[in-house]
């Protein structure tokens, strides 16, 4: 049976950050999880991303490579749009509103262009004026290729920086004291906050690096890749792909989704599709705040520091 709201068809949301990752997240400005990817699954994405560059034109070995909307461009990618390994950290922090922001694969060969210092999102008016603690774009790293040291096109992080509006190294390549560069094995995954200020460090080895990223953010945000998607592309997928990709005809449904988009997960704890008792009966889903998990860990921070 088919209810309006979608609650008949909906699953739990999938497991996000333990207690301690969010904290060490929250203060660090990015999160490491090693040996998150399965060996198969590391085999299974680099042929993807293989199949794409053999399939572009355009591709060329020693140059960078980064198409992005890579979740519509082979059909092994199209799982990562709500893969039970990291979608769960999404949701924790943008609730029934999460939207896939970006998806990217990268391929960085030696001597290619690699990223200066920089945030990620507004630069005129930072995300972070508005939003001093939580990212509005929160970016997932799959780590497909062995960087078991410097200068292999490592991302680059300076701990602690998402609290920094300025930054001296900001559009340099310059290392900066304290900065963090990322050796990571093929299965990490990283997680980063839109506002760490990260580098790319220069490739001067014969790896080539492969990674993904997937971004999220809430889904008043615009996407980075896209404006729609292809509804015959859409039509293929689950219900829970296709409201993450939130491919609106109209903008403002962006930011006041249709009922049936509701909800994206139910309650991991409880399997409830609504907050308890905080409305009167006759509010419909759609139009009924959520409570996100991370609102609930600053709410408790809150309350111990009174
Ligand atoms: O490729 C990387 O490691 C980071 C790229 C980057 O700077 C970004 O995605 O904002």
């Amino acid at each position: 049976m088919h209810d309006d709201s979608g609650t008949q068809e909906a699953k739990p949301a999938p497991p996000g950050f333990t207690r301690e990752q969010w904290e060490r997240f929250d203060r660090e400005g990015y999160l490491v999880i090693e040996d998150a990817i399965e060996p198969e699954a590391v085999r299974r994405y680099r042929e993807a991303l293989a199949r794409i560059a053999s399939r572009n034109p355009k591709y060329r070995r020693e140059a960078f490579f980064g198409p992005q909307n890579a979740v519509t461009l082979d059909a092994e990618l199209e799982e990562l749009i709500d893969h039970p390994r990291h979608t769960g950290f999404a949701y924790d922090l943008y609730g029934e509103l999460t939207k896939l922001h970006l998806s990217q694969l990268l391929m960085r060969p030696r001597n290619s262009s690699h990223n200066i210092w920089h945030p990620d999102g507004a630069r005129a008016l930072p995300f972070q004026v508005f939003s001093p603690r939580l990212p509005l774009q929160f970016k997932v790293g799959y780590w497909l290729t062995d960087l078991p040291r410097a200068r292999m096109g490592n991302l680059t992080v300076l701990p602690r920086s998402h609290r920094m509006q300025y930054m001296n190294g900001y559009d340099t390549h310059e290392p900066v004291e304290g900065e963090h560069v990322l050796c990571l094995k093929a299965g990490a995954m990283t997680l980063l906050h839109c506002s760490t200020w990260h580098r790319v460090e220069p490739n001067e080895s014969e790896t080539i690096r492969e990674n993904l990223f997937l971004s999220y953010c809430p889904a008043w945000i615009n996407p980075e890749d896209r404006y729609t998607n292809d509804p015959a592309w859409l039509a293929k997928l689950t219900r829970e792909r296709r409201i993450l990709m939130r491919s609106y005809g109209h903008p403002y449904t962006n930011t006041k989704p249709p009922a049936e988009d509701f909800p994206l997960f139910l309650d991991r704890a409880s399997g409830a599709d609504r907050d308890p008792g905080v409305y009167r009966e006759h509010v419909e889903l759609h139009r009924r705040k959520r409570v996100t998990q991370v609102e609930r860990w600053l709410a408790e921070e809150a309350k111990q520091s009174l």
